[in-house]
């Protein structure tokens, strides 16, 4: 963690106005907001050296003070405060402290002091600052982003600063960095920290009440959540400014939407993007691509995608196909086409250094690529060897990256992957890479980098394809990313722990903002099991994103390498998944108009049931089934808990009541899954080999019958 001993702590308000917004105070030579957005969001931010950073991130994607709101400020001698319907900020002058507390009362957000009774309101040295906040003993914590372990945060601390976890320089560049050893820095611990995408949005769940509040400081440098603390927790940032937007909830959901609201939301994917994909870090050839699809099409095996990892490309020059290998992509994509297959192919964000490229070249000469302070073309190492960078900060680049994608997908492909866009720069430190011609630091936009990198192309795939759906899946990513793209959960192991962690962590996604997540289906690094597939299987195919990708070397994963009898039950998942489609997709569509995760955490819905709040190792998905997967080697049943209502045991319809834990049979080739009762399902009334043929609206209902309670 950041070692704050010897922050300047500000105590004093000297002055304070009343603005358009809310009001203004001096304090140490600086300017305090409080703003008012909505009657349920606030912002609060400190100048720096008199100046507000009015665009800290890319993150927010309103006009965040667009909306008339009634609020009115009072004014006071100790006290100065700022009311709307739904919270009132305090701002104690002498010492300068601010709590937020909502209509009834309840907080949101009170200054924590410290033994001495001195605030930590707010303290700086050189660019980093800290706050510190009160917390209860009982007090839950969420959100975050793609963290590691259990889904409530309470009693660890965090780093925001994407990373690449199985790069040994990044991670030990990083842990360098900090002044205290970090247990968890290798991939042994389900707990490593910290991964790909970091968002620093947090809810705090104050206990016994429940009360769920929300924090997002909109800040992309280097982050802290200290939240191992006893009675209080911290939050620092490495630089930048305090810009933090506070939410009243109390419910969970109404959190979420008004940080979706702030942040936005996912647009509707395309329905083929539901569907389950095919990948494998292997060097395909274009005719192993079709043999593949033919395989999957003769073992009656329904797939919507196959993927094309770094080997499909000219000495991994990105923008290029290896000609021996794919001699004429366009006639393979249409074979595939033929067959209901569409085509994704990896775009890492490393342009090969490499004078005659011609990507290279064009970059060079339009002066996109990230420079360094002195003015080189900054300089990594990915796949290629010596890569250069687009300087995503820029428009220019970002339209230039677009065209770019465009034109690379015109031969037929589907969507784009984004690899190695924390950004991972292999041995060579990336803290000299840096943004708009030099002019800016390398620690402003690194945690920005995925998200800007999807936005470039998200708005090069739209101007090719107007009006059509984008899919583009990232592994790094910052606040906002769900507007843009997917994200999986990177490099996992094959092992039963990590299918654990996909669990707490796609909900922990969830809950942040990003609907679309899932994890290498099967485990990308080390060999999977015949045991360990199936049930991967039968727990991935009812996740958000459903694909199957493991590393190169490693023995074959596909559906039918760990024989029959794990085909079938491959077969018998995925099947459940593309009947299930028409839910599936009126998921995604609450997801689009809400901000609500498709696999819900039972806390998002049920927040006062305290078993609920803690489960984590089974999850909602949309909002009707309950699916509790098998993490265990050789077991056959396993503990459910039903949170309150009547659930329906999908397999064999028996009625259970809620808020009990009941003992759920899990023989090899079943899940438990359970139905809430209410519910109506809308099925496919076969499984189809793809969705490029089948129809939405050709659907038959599972009803689950309600039960007075
Ligand atoms: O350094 O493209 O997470 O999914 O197969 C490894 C090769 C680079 C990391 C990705 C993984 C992908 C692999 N990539």
């Amino acid at each position: 963690m950041l070692r704050t001993d010897h922050f300047i702590r500000f105590e004093r308000v000297s002055s304070v106005r009343e603005t358009h917004r809310g009001i203004e105070a001096d304090v140490h030579g600086e300017r305090f907001r409080v703003e008012v957005c909505r009657p349920d969001v606030v912002r609060l931010r400190m100048s720096r050296g008199g100046a507000f950073d009015d665009q800290p991130t890319y993150a927010v994607c309103v006009d965040p003070l667009a909306a008339d709101v009634a609020w009115l400020a009072e004014p006071g001698e100790q006290v100065w405060r700022v009311v709307t319907d739904e919270l009132t900020v305090s701002v104690w002058l002498d010492p300068f402290r601010v709590d937020v507390h909502r209509a009834d009362g309840s907080a949101v957000l009170e200054t924590a002091a410290d033994e001495e009774g001195r605030y930590w309101t707010y303290a700086t040295l050189n660019d980093s600052w800290t706050t510190r906040r009160v917390c209860g003993p009982d007090d839950a914590f969420f959100g975050l982003g793609e963290k590691g372990g259990r889904l409530d945060r309470r009693g660890r601390d965090f780093t925001m600063w994407n990373t690449d976890v199985l790069n040994e320089h990044a991670t030990a560049e990083f842990r360098a960095g900090l002044e205290q050893a970090d247990p968890r820095s290798d991939m042994s611990s389900t707990e490593f920290d910290p991964y790909y995408v970091n968002i620093p949005f947090l809810y705090h769940q104050s206990n016994p009440s429940a009360a769920m509040g929300g924090s997002f400081v909109d800040n992309g440098y280097r982050g802290y959540y200290e939240l191992s603390r006893e009675a209080d927790f911290g939050i620092a940032f490495a630089g930048g400014q305090w810009t933090e937007y506070v939410f009243a909830g109390p419910a969970m959901p109404s959190v979420l939407g008004a940080y979706t609201w702030l942040t936005g939301r996912a647009s509707m994917p395309p329905l083929w993007a539901l569907g389950y994909h095919q990948c494998r870090w292997q060097a395909y050839s274009q005719d192993d691509l079709v043999a593949l699809g033919d395989r999957l099409r003769a073992e009656g095996f329904p797939c919507d995608a196959l993927w094309l990892d770094i080997d499909y490309m000219d000495g991994y020059r990105v923008f290029t196909w290896d000609e021996k290998l794919f001699p004429d992509p366009s006639a393979m994509l249409v074979r595939l086409r033929d067959k209901g297959f569409k085509v994704v192919t990896i775009v890492d964000p490393g342009v090969k250094h490499d004078p005659g490229y011609e990507v290279y070249d064009d970059g060079l000469a339009r002066d996109v690529f990230c420079r360094t302070e002195g003015g080189d073309t900054y300089i990594g190492q990915v796949w290629p060897g010596n890569t250069a960078f687009p300087d995503f900060a820029t428009p220019e680049a970002r339209e230039w990256w677009g065209t770019l994608n465009a034109a690379h997908v015109e031969s037929g492909l589907a969507g784009i992957w984004n690899d190695m866009n924390e950004p991972a720069t292999g041995e060579i430190p990336p803290g000299a890479m840096r943004f708009d011609h030099g002019r800016e630091s390398h620690e402003r936009y690194h945690n920005q980098y995925a998200l800007l990198m999807a936005m470039g192309t998200h708005e090069g795939l739209n101007r090719a394809r107007p009006g059509e759906p984008t899919f583009i899946l990232s592994r790094a990513g910052f606040a906002g990313i769900q507007r843009y793209a997917a994200n999986w959960m990177g490099d996992n192991q094959a092992r039963w722990d990590h299918l654990w962690l996909s669990v707490p962590m796609a909900c922990g996604f969830g809950l942040s903002g990003q609907p679309f997540v899932g994890a290498d289906i099967g485990g990308f690094q080390g060999n999977s099991n015949p045991e360990l597939f199936a049930r991967w299987m039968q727990a991935g195919t009812l996740t958000p994103f459903c694909r199957n990708h493991s590393e190169t070397g490693n023995i074959d994963q596909y559906p039918w390498s760990f024989g029959p009898e794990v085909l079938d039950i491959a077969r018998e998942a995925v099947r459940l998944r593309y009947r299930l489609m028409p839910y599936i997709h009126a998921a995604f569509e609450h997801a689009v108009a809400t901000g609500e995760p498709v696999q819900r955490p039972l806390v998002l819905d049920h927040q006062d049931d305290p078993a609920a709040v803690a489960a984590d190792d089974e999850y909602l998905f949309g909002r009707d089934l309950l699916v509790a997967p098998v993490y265990e080697p050789g077991v056959t049943s396993r503990d459910v808990y039903l949170p309150r209502g009547h659930w329906y045991d999908w397999h064999s319809g028996e009625l259970h009541e809620g808020g009990q834990t009941i003992t759920a049979a899990a023989p090899l080739d079943r899940i438990p899954i359970f139905a809430r009762a209410g519910a109506r399902i809308p099925l496919w009334r076969e499984a189809p080999a793809s969705t490029a043929d089948a129809d939405l609206s050709d659907v038959e209902w599972r009803e689950f019958a309600e039960v007075e309670s």
